[in-house]
Order: C-alpha cells, then sequence, then structure tokens
C-alpha cells in the first residue's frame, strides 16, 4: 500500500500545504457553489453560510444531533463543526484530519537543532538592546562546518538557525540594513554566516531552517542608534514589490529588484517595517537551498512601540517561494508546545480546534494542559493538523555564557522521550561560544545522548515476531504494522473502536521501551487511550496505561521485563485505531550517570552511584575522563561551581556522565534582615535557604503592589561580582520578578547600586536560574529589589537569591 493510492482514495481532497489558505477557501466555496446539499442549509447568517460551505465541500455529512442526514465524512486538512453536529459526527470529523504535505516530511524528521549564535553571545545576554555595536561580533574561529557535523552525528535532520534575534542584528549581509555581519569585524566584514550554515547542511544532508525574530529592536523608532528606524515608524502602506530595489525602498518600493534566479517578484500594500521583513525573507528564502521551517518567536522585548505585523502577506511570500517549509509558533503549522524545557504533554493531540477559519487565526501560544480531547472540539470550529515541536537549550539559556551550564546526557535523553515519545519534534539547542565553535562540554553530552538514543533504536526486538489483531479491517492486517513502513498499517474492523493486538515473539525478549506509532499521514490521529501488557508465564501483567499516541509514543520502565508475548490494547479511539508501526527496545547499556545530591547548609555535595562502580569528578567545567579524581567524601562548593560526574566500568570506560552547577554562594551564617512582606508559609528565609523547591512569597492578599525588596546580611564583608535569581521552579508566574534593582552595603546603611535597573531577558518563558555580574564590590548586605513582574496579581517571589564571588 502506497501513499499515491492513499491520496487517491481520498475523495475531495483538498492538498493545503502549499497553498495561501484564502485562496483555499475561495477554491472551497467555487467548488460549493455547484453542490445542491447546500440548501439544506440555506438562511443562515453569512459567515455560518462560509463556515458551512467549507463543511460541505469537504464532502462532509450535514448529520446532525438527531441523527437524520447520513453523508458520508470524507478525509480533509480541515474539518468544520456545525452546531448541530452529535458527539460521534465530532470524533469522527477529528479523526478524518490529515496533516499537509510539509507536515507529514516535517513530523518523521523528528530530531531537530537550533543555533543561537550572534552578538548576545559575545555580551553574556539572552536578550540584547538593538543598541549594540557590530564590533562585538567577532568570533576567531567560526566553523558551521563542527556545528552541522555535531548535529548530524547526534541524529539531527535540521538545523534551524537564528539569522536574526530580537536585537536585529542580521547574521548574513542583507542589501536592506547596515546592521549586519557586514559591519563586524568578522572576516573582515565579508563573512556570511546564513551562507556557511546552509552549505554545511548541504554538505551533511541535513535540512535547513530559519529563524527570523518579527520583534527588532535595532529597527525600533525610539533605539537612538538607529534614529529612522523602521519598526513602528508609522509610515504609509505602499505598494512595494517583493524584492524591492534597496536604492528606492524608501522612496519608491513599488521599483523592484531582478527577482533571484528561478524566483518571481510578489506585491504587497506594506508599510516599511513589514517590507523590510519581507525583503529579508526573500533573501533567505531564495539564497540558500531548499527551506524546510520558518521560525516565528512570539516573543517581544519591548512592546511599548507597536508594530503590525502583516502576516498575511509573510504567509503568502513563504508558500511561494519554499512550499514546503512550515511555519512555526506566530503561523499555522507547527506550534510551540508551551514551554522552553523540552517536555510535551502526556496527551498530545496533533489535531486542535480553531475558533476561527485558519485563514483569519492569529496562532496565539496555545499553552493549556488539554488542547484537543472531544470537550474542546465545540461546535463553531475549525480542526486543524497543528503539531508539536518541543524546543529546549542544551545550556539553561539560549545562548551561550561561560556561567552556563549544561545539560547532562541523561537529561537529554529525558528530553527526547518527552518530545520525540510524545508526539513531538525535538528542536534541541547548540549554542556556539566566543570563538564561533561549539564548545566541548556540549559536545559530549549531546554524543552521548546520541549514541544512547541510536544504539537503543538500532535494535527492534518486535522483529521477528508475529503480531496479530482480535479485529482487522480486511486491507490492513496487523502485520502492516511490524513491516517497518509507516506507509503500510494495522486498522481495527469497521465500526470497532477497541482492540487487543497480541505480539508473539520466536523467543523471550528484555525490553524497556515501547515504540507505538499511528498512521497520521493516511488516518488521522485517534486513539485514545491504550495499555501495554507482557505476558509473565501465567498471566497478563499491565506495564502502562496512557492515553494519545499520533506519530509516535515512546514508554520506557525504568527495569526492564523479560517475555515472549507482549499486548497492546486499546482501549478508546476516536474511530477505527490503527497502528503503523510497533517496535520493542532496550536501552542502551551505558553505565548509569551517578547522583549529585543538592547542596547541604556546609556548602558540601555528594555524589552517589547507584551501581558500586568508581565515581570520577572534574570542578573545573570539563568533561570528566576515567583519569579524573575519583570521588570519595563530600565535595565543598561554598563558593559555588560546575560538578561533572561519571562512573567509570570495570572495563575502564566512563558511563554517562551528569553534572549540576550550584550557583553563586552558599548561604552559610545568612540571615534576612528584612522583607516588607511574606507568607506565612513561604518566609522571606526561603530565598537564601539554599532549598530550589522552597520560595519566599510576599502576601497575596494583602493589595500591597510592587515594589517589594529583601534585605540579607551574609554575615561577613566578601568581595563579590554580580547576583542569582532562581525564579519558582512550580511553573507559576506569581510574583516571578521581571525587572530588579540590586544594592550592596558594607555595613548595612549606606547603600550601593550595583544594577539599577535591570533586567530578565526571556524569564517568562525560561523560568530558569538568572545570573547578572556586575563590577566586584565589597559588602556584607545586599537588597534586592523587585520593580516589576510577569505575572499580574503584584507579589514577589523567589526559590533562591544569592551572590557571586569575584574571582
Ligand atoms: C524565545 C526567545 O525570546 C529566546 O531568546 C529564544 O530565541 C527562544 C527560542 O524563543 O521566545
Amino acid at each position: 500500500m502506497k501513499f499515491a493510492r492513499n491520496i487517491r482514495s481520498r475523495r475531495g481532497f483538498w492538498p493545503w500545504t502549499a497553498c495561501d489558505t484564502a485562496l483555499e477557501i475561495r477554491l472551497e466555496q467555487k467548488a460549493m457553489k455547484s453542490r445542491r446539499t447546500l440548501s439544506t442549509r440555506a438562511g443562515r447568517s453569512a459567515s455560518a453560510g462560509l463556515l458551512m460551505i467549507l463543511t460541505l465541500a469537504h464532502g462532509q455529512s450535514p448529520a446532525n444531533a438527531k441523527g437524520t442526514e447520513t453523508a458520508p465524512i470524507e478525509y480533509s486538512t480541515i474539518q468544520f463543526i456545525a452546531i448541530d453536529d452529535s458527539s460521534a459526527v465530532i470524533a469522527e470529523k477529528a479523526a478524518k484530519v490529515l496533516p499537509r504535505a510539509n507536515q507529514t516530511a516535517w513530523m518523521r524528521l523528528e530530531r531537530t537543532f537550533f543555533v543561537h549564535f550572534g552578538p548576545n553571545t559575545f555580551r553574556g545576554v539572552e536578550w540584547g538592546t538593538g543598541r549594540e555595536d557590530p564590533s562585538v561580533f567577532n568570533p576567531t574561529e567560526l566553523d558551521a562546518d563542527q556545528w552541522v557535523r555535531a548535529i548530524k552525528e547526534s541524529g539531527g535532520k535540521m538545523v534551524v538557525l537564528v539569522c536574526k534575534h530580537h536585537d536585529g542584528f542580521n547574521l548574513w549581509p542583507t542589501r536592506y540594513s547596515n546592521h549586519s555581519v557586514a559591519a563586524s569585524p568578522w572576516r573582515g566584514g565579508n563573512g556570511n554566516e546564513v551562507r556557511d550554515v546552509a552549505e554545511a547542511a548541504r554538505k551533511y544532508g541535513v535540512e535547513l531552517g530559519v529563524y527570523l525574530s518579527p520583534a527588532d529592536l535595532y529597527q525600533l523608532r525610539t533605539n537612538p542608534t538607529n534614529p529612522n528606524g523602521y519598526y513602528g515608524n508609522e509610515s504609509e502602506k505602499l505598494p512595494s514589490v517583493i524584492p524591492t530595489d534597496p536604492v528606492s525602498f524608501k522612496t519608491d518600493p513599488s521599483h523592484g529588484r531582478e527577482p533571484a534566479p528561478g524566483f518571481k517578484s510578489s506585491t504587497y500594500q506594506v508599510d516599511d517595517y513589514n517590507r523590510y521583513f519581507l525583503n529579508e525573507l526573500y533573501e533567505l528564502l531564495t539564497e540558500y537551498g531548499p527551506i524546510r521551517e520558518v521560525w516565528f518567536d512570539g516573543a517581544n522585548p519591548d512592546p511599548s512601540v507597536h508594530e503590525e505585523y502583516d502576516y498575511a502577506a509573510w504567509y503568502d511570500l513563504i508558500r511561494k517561494l519554499q512550499p514546503q517549509a512550515m511555519i512555526f509558533g506566530k503561523g499555522p503549522d507547527a506550534r510551540w508546545v508551551g514551554n522552553e524545557s523540552g517536555i510535551g504533554r502526556t496527551t498530545e493531540w496533533s489535531v486542535v480546534p480553531l475558533p476561527s477559519s485558519p485563514d483569519t487565526f492569529r496562532w496565539p501560544d496555545m499553552t493549556a494542559q488539554d488542547l484537543g480531547s472531544l470537550s474542546k472540539l465545540t461546535p463553531g470550529s475549525y480542526l486543524w493538523w497543528y503539531p508539536a515541536e518541543v524546543n529546549e537549550s542544551i545550556l539553561y539559556g539560549w545562548f551561550w555564557n561561560p556561567k552556563k551550564h549544561v545539560r547532562s546526557a541523561a537529561n537529554l535523553i529525558d528530553i527526547y522521550y518527552t518530545s520525540v515519545g510524545r508526539n513531538g519534534n525535538m528542536l534541541l539547542n547548540l549554542a556556539p561560544d566566543t570563538r564561533g565553535l561549539i564548545p566541548d562540554s556540549e559536545l559530549a553530552q549531546l554524543h552521548l545522548m546520541a549514541q544512547v538514543v541510536d544504539e537503543t533504536s538500532a535494535h527492534d526486538l518486535a522483529v521477528g515476531g508475529k503480531l496479530t489483531a482480535d479485529n482487522s479491517n480486511k486491507a490492513n492486517n496487523a502485520s502492516l504494522a511490524l513491516d517497518g513502513n509507516l506507509d503500510t498499517w494495522w486498522e481495527a474492523a469497521p465500526g470497532q473502536k477497541t482492540a487487543t493486538l497480541t505480539l508473539k515473539l520466536p523467543k523471550a525478549v528484555t525490553f524497556d521501551v515501547v515504540s507505538l506509532q499511528e498512521a497520521v499521514d493516511h488516518r488521522g490521529q485517534r486513539i485514545e487511550s491504550f495499555g501495554v501488557d507482557f505476558w509473565d508465564g501465567s498471566t497478563w501483567k499491565t506495564l502502562d496505561e496512557q492515553t494519545t499516541i499520533g506519530h509516535k509514543r515512546l514508554l520506557r520502565w525504568s527495569s526492564p521485563v523479560t517475555t515472549d508475548q507482549v499486548r497492546i490494547r486499546i482501549t478508546g479511539s476516536r474511530l477505527e485505531p490503527t497502528l503503523a508501526e510497533m517496535g520493542l527496545f532496550k536501552q542502551a547499556e551505558l553505565v548509569q550517570a551517578p547522583v549529585i545530591s543538592e547542596r547541604d547548609a556546609s556548602g558540601s555535595v555528594t555524589i552517589a552511584s547507584s551501581n558500586g562502580l568508581p565515581v570520577v569528578y572534574t570542578l573545573d567545567g570539563t568533561v570528566p575522563s576515567p583519569k579524573s579524581a575519583v570521588y570519595r567524601s563530600a565535595v565543598a562548593l561554598p563558593r559555588g561551581g560546575e560538578v561533572y560526574a561519571a562512573c567509570v566500568a570495570p572495563d575502564g570506560r566512563l558511563g554517562m556522565v551528569t553534572s549540576m552547577y550550584f550557583a553563586g554562594m552558599a548561604p552559610i551564617g545568612w540571615k534576612v534582615v528584612s522583607a516588607d512582606s511574606e507568607e506565612a508559609d513561604s518566609p522571606a528565609s526561603n530565598a537564601i535557604d539554599g532549598n530550589p523547591a522552597t520560595i519566599w512569597q510576599t502576601r497575596l492578599d494583602a493589595g500591597r503592589l510592587l515594589p517589594h525588596q529583601i534585605t540579607v546580611d551574609m554575615g561577613r564583608v566578601q568581595r563579590i561580582a554580580g547576583f542569582t535569581y532562581l525564579p519558582r521552579q512550580d511553573r507559576s508566574h506569581d510574583g516571578v520578578v521581571d525587572n530588579y534593582r540590586f544594592e550592596t552595603s558594607a555595613e548595612g546603611h549606606d547603600w550601593t547600586i550595583a544594577v539599577d535597573s535591570g533586567r530578565f531577558g526571556n524569564i517568562r518563558n525560561n523560568p530558569d536560574l538568572q545570573e547578572v555580574p556586575f563590577a566586584p564590590v565589597s559588602a556584607r548586605f545586599f537588597r534586592f529589589t523587585a520593580l516589576k513582574e510577569i505575572g499580574t496579581n503584584g507579589s514577589t517571589s523567589a526559590a533562591e537569591i544569592s551572590v557571586l564571588p569575584a574571582e
């Protein structure tokens, strides 16, 4: 059974993939006019009429709660829920939403990578200001080949390159701004990072995506370093040929430049910033080969200046120039999973309801826990394939900085299972350092992660087994779920929504991972609940019970089971369930990482190996080797630092490496002198107890608004060179500080301002440890003032506040 055959079998199927959404709707309307069935809906309002047009144009049933009409519901890339659709009809429509072709190709990439590199790398910040001098960008050894090779060797199928971050600095020599690599000292102004990465991607067979930040602080109208900035300049919308002739960009944008070879020009009625943005897109989409993803970030560090993004024009241009590209985030093709920690939902529906038609929808972030269960699929909704992308960084932060610690391989493996294993694509960020190279500390963890994931998936223990089902569609027997082909599948018998599949193996195998994949590209996402059992010789034992599967679901257990029979019980499904593939795997036998403890009250850390093997460790930020210091007793870290540790196997091999970073000084002998407010169960002392799980929270009922303040006595004068703030780690936004002041004092009376009005860039999306360096001072006291929070109740919270020792 081949993909093409199935496409043919979808009567009335409109491939939305490469098409402009509005155009599709127009086509649908046109097709509709010839359909007599419409008369059943005459008399509705104009907009309801359009909605019904969409519904019926897809050949869907007007069947209603009374069940009076029974025309079949056809597969489509969009469905509409009518006011009187019964719950069975809604479930069937949801099950018959198919991914568009660009999504099918993208979902199969699974492991993808981000690269964040730019002026922020050199300034050690997460968000720039747009006022940076281009001379800060000066990597001495930039080697895009090294970046993409690392990605390829780690099983990466795509690199999404940050071409312009919020600071507005362009990493390629755009024709439309001087604020780019061309104005930097890097390679004498002749460098082009986008070209280097595109060439390396081609060389290694890795696909290319581009991140172009809509927010642009360099172009901001109020940026004193660029008085003629376009962003929010309230310029007139003029007919603009894209690509515009740079010479007449402002004076006569109807004058185009020669289109890139193989591409055409387009005209849009847009203001200066949107014309700038479209021209940047045009350059990126026409000069660097095929583009698989365009990443539109919703974040905006300075919303005080308003600019209306002309998304419709942007999407139109992308569809024309690179029809296979996915538009991520602020766009119709892939959605942000809702956190930057690499964690997908355990119930992750790729079909979501849109409250308005996709051509007018504004694609806000969808962060709720339940996006697509049946209770959310209400009348008036459009059902749309909108898969999750799970982004996270290998550092705790997106841009490199010597103080940021690297996620351990064990953590990256967990992320693989909570992203790819939960029906999402993994987008893991790598952060080159100021040399322009991905540092060894990142590479080591990355390679270990890939080694474990790849060795695990290399041996499918289900191969050679016989899979049978208690019911099957004649054309789709169970063996098709074991043939290694995602385009063939087992499907339950007509009318059946539950089924039991039994895998009998020629001999017992030992496994701790089960992989399941639905035939989403041909039959949509259907399964609502399932269980996995194994035969223990006399009875079936349940291993796990879960909800959704989608493109891929990976379940894993800490202790492996040995058996010759495995059973998949599908206990709920929107329509006849399908399985395109199933597999059994045993996680690669790398020696488990030891466990590093939290820092205790005396500032010490212990390292324990669960397997009794010797442990080696380092404290200088390097990855240990079997020859590193052997752990014998607690390690003192009163001034903070990073511990890397691994077990050494009897054959001398190093096991999985783990690491833990201890931010700032241990609060030994510290006292809270004063805090203007605290909840009884979340006292201010919790901010300096060394325990990230407890918080200081100002009173929620006191009606006292910001600022809030805490003053701490460190017991003795010491040299400090910065402070740290760890926001609460329970995902609540209450009191999480956005803007702050930090002051120090030698004796507790006279205060010196270290940072007057600072801001933690990106703390809303990435509520991780914040480290703020400042010029060294001698101090015994510090005072932290919260000026603004990301929450809304005017309170302040902190898991930990500490100081960085001067070296
Ligand atoms: C966020 C940005 O603000 C971060 O800096 C980073 O680029 C991340 C991927 O998206 O919204």
